[in-house]
């Protein structure tokens, strides 16, 4: 697929485009040991540290207390639900999300005088977390063809230049519209309208790289893309799974749902390469005996899978629960349920005469002891919940494994009734809402006719581009417009440098966003920053406050008041921007009313009513204490697959033959404490105990000893996926307990070793958990991006 000089652009004479990488250099690695607590007083000692370092203490501390409360605003940062009834009087919120906030409510920011001192290509030699830290974007900025430095513009200007390069497309699949999973329910579904108005389906989102597995993976068994828990169901249960995903780092507050089951006596399992602090333990700093000690323990077992064993890991449970219910026949297994609910147990069961528990056990890397005392722990309870998260979805095979999940659930019934369930656990706080809002580059047939008869033009109806295909169709020549709303498309993606050139070759990219990333400095001939408004920020239209909702990872509806004064006096919100957009590229042919739109959110939210079910009284219960549920048949009536007549069939799956070459090494890509996603707060990863660096390799100390390494070695890692050689240089070996031959590394930083074609079956989704490379001692003379200079 690659040609020859698609690898050039990591050597020297490349070096004249900013750089799509982070610098290459090392900082000042301290490793410490990996802790077994997570949060507690050195999670909110760290957050208000973080606070005052983006000199916001007043502006943020104030909004801190209003973040997730009835009348507040969503925390900007995951999307783990609030609490229905008794939200914390001091603050629903954790170190994480007083991060997240103080990354947008910082009273720096980047003016047009700044673009005029700094060129594009000088700013690209600045670390992710140096260019997260300018401040936040105030005015809109345009790069000219040919140009070196973006310049201000205004924003009718800027409509002007995107309606001329979309009006003169060819077609209008040639233009792709990107969402990121900040973006509110109400601009979601104005930008969908639009663009589909406009002419195509091309919505690659940040689920095409998240939960999109979750998704494909569901739908056809339990009928719904959608988890099945409420928050409440946690806390009555009988035993939490969490497989493939870190709630201490990236759901901080399931922590506190996690610690009130285990106190009404639930047990809970971790799968994980990693013992990842918050599976271990927690300390609850929104209660006293959190912060003064105590603390609960969390995990009541821990099994060290093998990156990607998991498949064989879920088999051996089954293979186990099927030897218990032998023995006890219908204690183990929900026979009721089972005939009544499902399809295909028979050719399920019959599967199992072909597999050996030590073949299983050996294929996931656990021991037989620990695969025997976790069945032992589910075999005999009623109610269990699986969460999960990248870990599992990132994974070649993840639609199998989230299936076999589904089919444990089936066999024990648990699924559709109280503390039982599935629960995929989402990413950025409205990435589930932007979906229901029909972000989706494969809309359903139904879903576009009630469009169509709501609206009366005629949406495209062939599928549009996701993630993946999308970096190909704009490396292959075959898209002239790239707009972002929100988000980091280059940095979050795999390939780099192919996504780089990809960028490249593109006519317009336009960016719509709060804080300045390295995606908006690789950048097509012509390119636009628009700068929004964040969603703590006070949001007056037409002289009114307005509001706006987003659905959390439980499917709540919720609204959400910004209460913090706009950074700059022109800055439009995302919902605005559309509607203007919209008018600039199809004002004359347009059958939509976006001034409405534009003039009132409560109008969007009458439209949505008429569009998407669920959504009845939206103006009316969006305003009601707490907001209210979205239906799902599979929780509330154990009501799944349509095409199986409301039954759930069971899925067979095959465990992969995972075979490495004797110096390969499979590597997972994760995030550290102090990230969110590709926004850099800080260059620590406290938990796990490795401070101030970024370019770390965690590996197995006998790995390290075998290959003849040292913990500290300065080495380079290096993926041959597709018959080429990928390089991300300059890394430093952490010894840590990790399986033998796997490593973790962060993203972005290794995304440049992920192909964009190591993608996992059916959904499409980069496999950024499952990376082959080879590690070798660091070599000097290899090109390398250099930093700034000036620093
Ligand atoms: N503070 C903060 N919060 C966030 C984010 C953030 O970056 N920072 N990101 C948000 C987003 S968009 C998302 S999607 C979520 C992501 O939240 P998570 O799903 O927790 O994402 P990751 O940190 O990528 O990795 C999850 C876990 O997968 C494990 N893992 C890796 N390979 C395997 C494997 O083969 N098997 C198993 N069982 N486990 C494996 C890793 O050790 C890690 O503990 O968090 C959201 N919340
Ligand atoms: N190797 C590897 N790659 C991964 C992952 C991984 O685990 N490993 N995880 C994947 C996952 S799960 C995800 S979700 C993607 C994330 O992909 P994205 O969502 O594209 O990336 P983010 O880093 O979350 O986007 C951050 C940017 O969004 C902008 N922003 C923040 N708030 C707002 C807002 O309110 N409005 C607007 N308009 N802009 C805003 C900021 O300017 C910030 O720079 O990355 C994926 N990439
Ligand atoms: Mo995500």
């Amino acid at each position: 697929m690659k040609e020859e000089n698609d690898i050039k652009e990591t050597r020297p004479e490349a070096n004249k485009k900013p750089s799509a990488e982070p610098p290459h250099e090392l900082l000042d690695l301290t490793v410490g040991g990996v802790k077994k607590w997570a949060a507690g007083v050195p999670g909110v000692v760290a957050s208000v540290k973080d606070l005052i370092g983006e000199k916001t203490l007043l502006r943020g501390g104030k909004a801190l207390f209003k973040m997730n409360q009835f009348d507040g605003f969503d925390c900007p940062s995951c999307a783990w639900p609030d609490p229905d009834d008794d939200r914390s009087p001091i603050a629903e919120y954790c170190e994480n999300g007083a991060k997240a906030l103080a990354e947008e409510a910082t009273t720096k920011k980047i003016t047009a005088d700044f673009f005029k001192n700094n060129s594009v290509y000088d700013l690209a030699k600045l670390t992710d977390y140096e260019i997260g830290h300018l401040g936040r974007l105030s005015e809109p900025v345009y790069l000219p063809k040919g140009g070196t430095h973006y310049q201000p513009i205004s924003w009718d200007d800027a409509f002007k230049k995107i309606a001329e390069h979309l009006n003169g497309l060819a077609s209008p699949d040639e233009a792709i519209f990107y969402t990121s999973g900040r973006t509110s329910n109400e601009a979601s579904f104005v930008y969908q309208l639009f663009v589909r108005e406009f002419g195509t389906n091309n919505f690659p989102d940040c689920s095409n790289m998240c939960h999109e597995t979750s998704g494909f993976a569901l739908s056809p068994t339990i009928g719904i893309g959608k988890g099945t828990v409420k928050l409440h169901d946690f806390y009555d249960t009988d035993v939490i799974v969490i497989i493939g995903q870190n709630p201490g780092t990236n759901a901080p507050r399931m922590l506190s749902a996690l610690e009130r089951g285990k106190k009404k006596g639930a047990k809970i399992i971790a799968i994980n390469p990693l013992p990842e602090a918050g599976l271990m333990g927690f300390r609850n700093p929104q209660q006293l005996s959190g912060v003064i000690g105590g603390g609960v323990n969390l995990g009541d077992l821990y099994l060290p899978v093998r990156i990607n064993g998991d498949l064989a890991l879920l088999k051996a449970l089954e293979l186990l629960l099927l030897d218990f219910e032998k023995k006890s026949p219908g204690e183990v297994f929900d026979h009721e349920f089972i005939s009544q609910k499902t399809v295909g147990y028979d050719a399920f069961i019959k599967q199992f005469d072909h597999y050996r528990l030590d073949d299983l056990a050996a294929a996931s890397g656990v021991s037989t002891a620990l695969l025997y005392e976790a069945a032992q722990l589910i075999a005999f309870k009623k109610r269990i919940i699986f969460c999960w998260g990248m870990g599992l979805t990132q994974q070649h095979n993840g639609v199998d494994m989230i299936r076999e999940i589904v089919n444990i659930l089936l066999l024990k019934g648990s699924i559709g009734k109280p503390g039982a369930g599935a629960c995929p656990v989402r990413g950025h706080s409205n990435v589930q809402g932007n979906r229901t809002m029909l972000i989706n580059h494969h809309p359903t047939a139904e879903q576009l006719d009630r469009l169509q008869q709501v609206f009366g033009f005629n949406p495209p109806r062939t599928g549009g581009y996701d993630v993946v295909n999308a970096i190909k169709a704009m490396h292959a020549g075959k898209v002239n417009v790239f707009f972002g709303m929100g988000g980091n498309f280059l940095s979050a993606t795999p390939d780099t440098t192919y996504t780089a050139e990809a960028m490249r070759k593109l006519a317009l990219t336009a960016f719509v966003s709060i804080k300045l990333n390295r995606g908006h400095l690789i950048h097509g001939k012509e390119s636009l920053i628009l700068p929004t408004k964040s969603r703590s920020e006070i949001d007056m239209v037409k002289g009114e406050k307005q509001f706006v909702s987003t659905e959390n990872s439980m499917g709540v509806v919720e609204w959400s008041k910004g209460m913090l004064k706009p950074i700059s006096d022109d800055l439009i919100n995302e919902t605005q921007i559309v509607c203007r957009m919209a008018r600039a590229t199809i004002g004359n042919r347009t059958v939509v009313d976006w001034q409405r739109y534009h003039d009132s959110y409560d109008a969007v939210r009458d439209d949505i009513e008429k569009c998407i079910a669920g959504f009845e009284d939206y103006n009316i219960r969006v305003k009601q204490k707490g907001g209210f549920y979205l239906p799902n048949a599979a929780r509330d009536e154990q009501r799944f697959a349509k095409q199986f007549n409301g039954r759930a069939p069971f899925t067979l799956t095959t465990v992969p033959e995972n075979t490495l070459a004797p110096d390969e090494y499979l590597m997972a890509t994760t995030r550290t404490h102090d990230q969110f996603n590709t926004t850099i707060y800080g260059l620590d990863d406290r938990y796990r105990g490795i401070f101030n660096e970024r370019r770390v390799v965690m590996m197995n100390e006998k790995d390290i000893a075998q290959a003849g390494f040292k913990p500290g070695d300065k080495v380079d890692l290096f993926n041959y996926d597709d018959g080429i050689e990928r390089v991300a240089p300059l890394f430093i070996i952490v010894p840590y307990p990790i399986p033998e031959r796997n490593t973790m590394t962060y993203f972005p930083e290794t995304n440049v070793l992920v192909s964009v074609n190591n993608v996992v079956k059916g959904s499409n989704m980069p496999a950024s958990k499952y990376v082959k490379i080879k590690i070798k001692k660091h070599d000097p003379d290899l090109p390398m991006r250099k930093a700034s200079t000036s620093r």
